[in-house]
């Protein structure tokens, strides 16, 4: 069985350590349009988190970068006044993101580069970014001094996404191709399933690259996704913050209706919530179970119903 996931960084993780346990070929296409380059060097965070989660080498604390990690090199820079202290780099995060930027520079493509990565990780799913192009999501917001446009990270993790978000731009989404594997993993899964990540900021950037949304709409898969919202909070992070700039209802409804039914304009054939929720999107099957990733056991049984679904609404 083929099983393609669409995911973001931390929630795509810890759901992709659930859906790695079920007897499938999985395959993530993952967010890069948080992906920054600081100090000279390329960072991918939700590739990073997906593939040291995985791996067995994340925070699982932190969500992001690795464990048992030390800052030396940041504090080094910020004693230099270096760029963007606010985003701290540890030290054994930073090899990675030497070996993705020699890479790179070298002529290799994000995902040549993702996928050399990944034998030292042995993530145990294959990882595709996107594209490889560049796509960074800049968020128009108001400060204090006016609005104005920030990369995503600065908002996010400099400003705790405090200033109102007006705008979320894909920069370079118009001109992304998907990356390489990418569609060909779309029209050959059994199912594609949509991890519990932030809708606005990591699953739209992957719908927004030309030919990815098509793909899955015109597909063969059936296409399920699993609700980031449970009993109308975010699990983690602020997705809600990024709902309200969309005017979308911090709902499992809301994000549904956002996501849409394939019979319409949208990409969903069903959806799964937490059993207190409830959702009525015509066309596209609902169903509800606990949604709460406590460990990858529970986390599997999550994937298992998601697959059930996929099966009913193929
Ligand atoms: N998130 C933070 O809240 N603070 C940080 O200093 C930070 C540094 C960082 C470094 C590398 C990396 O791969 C991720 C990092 N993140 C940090 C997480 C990052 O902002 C993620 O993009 C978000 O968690 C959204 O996915």
């Amino acid at each position: 069985m083929r099983i393609v996931v669409l995911a973001g960084g931390v929630g795509a993780a810890r759901f992709l350590l659930g859906v790695r346990r079920l007897d499938a070929e999985v395959t993530a296409i993952v967010n890069t349009a948080d992906d920054l380059t600081l100090h000279g060097l390329r960072i991918c965070p939700d590739l990073d988190s997906v593939m040291y989660t995985l791996g067995g080498g994340a925070d699982a604390e932190r969500g992001w970068g690795r464990a048992e990690e030390s800052w030396t090199v940041s504090r080094e820079l910020a004693a230099h006044d270096a760029e963007a202290p606010w985003f701290s780099l540890g030290d054994k995060d930073i090899a990675t993101h030497l070996m993705r930027t020699r890479m790179l520079d070298a002529g290799y493509g994000l995902s040549d580069v993702t996928a050399a990565l990944c034998r030292r990780w042995e993530p145990g799913v294959r990882l595709l970014p996107m594209s490889d192009d560049r796509v960074e999501t800049h968020v128009v917001a108001d400060f204090d001094d006016g609005q104005r446009a920030v990369h995503f990270q600065e908002w996010w993790v400099r400003h705790r996404a405090e200033p109102e978000a007006r705008r979320f731009v894909f920069t370079g989404a118009a001109d992304a191709k998907p990356g390489p594997g990418v569609l060909e993993a779309i029209g050959s899964a059994d199912a594609v399933l949509i991890a519990p990540s932030n809708p606005v900021v990591s699953v739209a950037p992957i719908l927004a690259v030309p030919g990815i949304r098509e793909a899955l709409r015109e597909g063969p898969a059936p296409v399920v996704g699993v609700s980031p919202i449970i009993g109308g909070a975010v699990v983690r992070g602020m997705a809600d913050r990024c709902l309200s700039t969309l005017d979308v209802e911090v709902s499992a409804a809301g994000v549904g209706g956002l996501y849409g039914a394939r019979s319409e304009e949208g990409v969903l054939d069903g959806w799964l919530i937490d059993e207190g929720d409830s959702a009525e999107i015509p066309g596209v099957t609902v169903r509800s179970r606990p949604l709460w990733m406590t460990d990858p056991e529970a986390t599997e049984a999550m994937a298992r119903e998601a697959l059930d679904i996929a099966e009913v609404a193929a």
